[in-house]
């Protein structure tokens, strides 16, 4: 397989690199510096495009790559790559589903914690001498809140299930009622704003779910109301939540992924009710390497026309 082209968009795992560039002809998109004439050049060589949630596989450069057949994404989330132009030209598509799910439900259970129990804040409290002048001030209790989860799909899934661990009564939304679960269902994301303490983003990123939280969704959560986004930074108006957490309109918010990644909001900077992270859901050694592993043998598969792993399209 050494002679088929793969294109890798931007770094993502060295791991990966590393075992692409053993087993195929690797190309790495973010070291060229004229990317258009790169592409036009390498037009007969590229066979598969490897992406991720940063960069994946967009309309324009599916077209400038003629001999593309695979889209294998280093990701669950496929809002990086145009399907549908996808499919209209038989180009596979794959991702990784399920062995993230486990890290990400722990993070979001992590911001919860974090955001209630202010442990980011505590931990600055004791390195910076603070606790010899006095204790911390109390914080708010995590177990038996209600969590409402926007998507019950695997993610959700396993959030709601740790979260029943704490005795959290769950809800959800979703575009349907699910037959097989005893969670409460509502039928807006304001309504179940509106019945939660926590609201937990945790859906794909699509036209319909882009600023699923809005305003609206915001303010029925509340002055005392946490946000947990550890979907995609578009699933929350970002300038709204800005502005409710600068106001005092939403009580909180614990953020794994932003708008314009790796642009964070400075006015989050100073709120001690808000707790900032990197997007590093499925950031860990263990899962990034059977992610990395999920993204070969789907290629491997494509490649000796064996069934693909993962696939989507
Ligand atoms: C990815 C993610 O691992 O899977 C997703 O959709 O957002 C992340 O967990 C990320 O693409 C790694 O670069």
């Amino acid at each position: 397989m050494e002679a088929i082209g793969v294109l890798m968009m931007c770094p993502m795992n060295s791991y990966l690199e590393q075992e692409l560039d053993k087993r195929f002809k690797l190309f790495r998109y973010w070291t060229q510096p004229k990317q258009r004439e790169f592409l036009a050049q390498q037009a007969e060589s590229i066979r598969a495009i490897v992406g991720n949630s940063t960069s994946g596989a967009d309309a324009d450069i599916i077209d400038s790559l003629p001999k593309l057949e695979i889209v294998s994404s280093f990701s669950v989330g496929l809002d990086r790559i145009d399907l549908l132009k996808c499919k209209e030209k038989g180009i596979r598509v794959t991702n990784t589903p399920d062995v993230l799910t486990e890290d990400v439900a722990d993070l979001a259970i992590g911001l919860m914690l974090a955001v209630l129990r202010r442990i980011c804040e505590c931990d600055k409290y004791v390195r910076s001498g603070a606790w010899k002048l006095g204790d911390f001030k109390l914080t708010t209790k995590f177990s038996v809140k209600r969590v409402g989860i926007i998507g019950l799909g695997r993610i959700g899934l396993a959030v709601a299930e740790r979260a029943e661990a704490f005795d959290c009564p769950i809800n959800y939304y979703s575009r349907s009622k699910k037959a097989n679960t005893n969670y409460t269902y509502y039928g807006s994301v304001v309504e179940l704003a509106s019945n939660s303490d926590i609201l937990v983003v945790a859906c794909a990123l699509t036209p319909e779910t882009t600023h699923i939280v809005n305003r609206e969704v915001m303010d029925a959560l509340g002055p005392k109301g946490v946000l947990i986004n550890i979907g995609r930074g578009p699933h929350v108006d970002e300038a709204e939540l800005v502005s409710a957490l600068v106001k005092g309109r939403l009580g909180g918010a614990g953020l794994d992924v932003f708008e314009k990644e790796p642009e964070v909001p400075e006015q989050l900077f100073g709120l001690e009710n808000v707790v900032l992270l990197p997007h590093v859901g499925s950031g860990t050694v263990e899962t990034r390497k059977v992610i990395a592993d999920l993204v070969l043998g789907n290629l491997e598969a494509h490649f000796s026309s064996k069934p693909l792993l993962t696939p989507v399209v």
